[in-house]
């Protein structure tokens, strides 16, 4: 086997991945990306082995990728020896078990997000890698978005002033056919949540980096088509929601509007907030991933407004790794430089907060989405107590 590309004393670190669809596609693109784009390397990832449950598809996919080892038991690639990190990028249903696993068996854990379907499931994983010592992180990867950290930069530095809202909405509109079979996203029982956990949960992650804790929320959620076919054309009931909206009470004062949906025909994968500030207002959307959007107060009144900053010189976030400026970068990028900031914590022995999530954001992240569903269930206004 060919050793790892030849960039200097970086250790190598033994990656073992549980899935090869979606997140398994941008987690393998980004893994091999890493050592030659964010370099000098803080470590050399090596693919050692990928396990899915079927053996066809998972040797197609260490093929694909270049991992050393193909498993259908991912306890297997647990035991293996040549993995130090064990990245889960499998469906919700298949996190805690594996995560804590890996845990025990000292494997330092990146896992897709949410971390659980709910928030005792975040609890258990949050206290397995704490007992073992290991480091984990959660795939937040919008954190890691040049101009997301650029906003952040701005609030953390105090130029954006005192926050008084933050509006976001993450919208898609890919089940909005009728005809749109079951998938695993929409099982409750596999996926835990519908829009909330699995676009929700980005945008409570953000509001949580960006703003600060929630301390209380009403909650709206709905499922606009209760029952699909299955792969059988067996009508199956639909068991998560297809959108949901949320009013949000920070402890800090600042006030949030949030919402996620895939019923928004139009909006391909729409993340976007806006932040409303003592000096200032931020605006991002994800569909323009390098643009930001910036309103100073204090600025020139002849040329009052919204300006659009591109995202993309040297001394931005990242972007000493890229390109000269205008040559924008995409949202396979952000996995690559979540995955730097883990190896790093590793390397290093930091922990990934604050900028990247951990399992106690995981945590966090889902007390919030149980308390939407139990504001919604209840029509209520939820406190939020961790
Ligand atoms: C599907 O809705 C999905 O892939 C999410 O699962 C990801 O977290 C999001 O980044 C893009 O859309």
């Amino acid at each position: 086997m060919a050793g790892p590309a030849a960039t200097g004393d970086a250790p190598t670190l033994g990656v073992g991945m549980l899935g090869y669809a979606f997140m398994g596609k941008a987690h393998a693109n980004a893994l091999k990306k890493l050592p030659y784009m964010m370099y000098p390397p803080v470590a050399i990832p090596h693919l050692a082995a990928i396990a899915g449950r079927n053996e066809n598809a998972v040797k197609e996919a260490a093929k694909r990728y270049g991992f050393a080892k193909a498993y259908t038991d991912w306890r297997q690639l647990i035991d293996d020896p040549a993995v130090q990190v064990f990245d889960n990028a499998g469906p919700n249903n298949l996190h805690t078990e594996p995560n804590i696993a890996a845990a025990k068996a000292g494997k330092h854990v990146f896992s897709e997000k949410p971390l659980g379907r709910n928030a005792a499931e975040c609890m258990e994983m949050w206290n397995a890698v704490k007992s073992a010592g290991v480091k984990h992180q959660v795939a937040f990867n919008y954190r890691f978005v040049p101009a997301v950290r650029l906003v952040k930069n701005l609030i953390d530095s105090g130029k954006l002033g005192r926050i008084y809202h933050f509006r976001a909405a993450y919208l898609q509109e890919w089940i909005a056919d009728v005809n749109f079979p079951m998938v695993w996203r929409l099982y409750g029982d596999v996926a835990g949540s519908g829009a909330l956990g699995d676009l929700g949960s980005h945008v409570i992650d953000l509001a949580r980096y960006l703003v600060g804790e929630p301390k209380s929320l009403m909650a709206n959620v709905q499922t606009f088509i209760k029952e699909r076919k299955d792969e059988n054309g067996k009508l199956q009931p639909v068991t998560v929601d297809d959108a949901f909206q949320s009013m949000l009470e920070f402890e800090n004062g600042a006030a949030g509007t949030i919402e996620a949906s895939r019923f928004c025909l139009g909006r391909k994968n729409h993340n976007s907030f806006e932040i409303n500030a003592e000096h200032g207002s931020v605006r991002f959307c994800l569909e323009q991933m390098n643009e930001l959007e910036v309103h100073w107060r204090s600025g020139d009144q002849a040329t009052q407004g919204f300006t659009k900053v591109l995202v993309t010189e040297s001394h931005h976030p990242f972007w000493s790794n890229w390109w000269p400026h205008g040559h924008i970068i995409g949202w396979e990028h952000t996995f690559v430089h979540e995955f730097a900031h883990f190896f790093d914590a590793i390397v290093n022995n930091k922990p990934v907060q604050p900028h990247a999530a951990d399992f106690e954001d995981g945590y966090r992240n889902a007390v919030i989405c149980d308390a939407i569903i139990k504001s919604a269930g209840t029509r209520r206004q939820v406190d939020i107590e961790y």
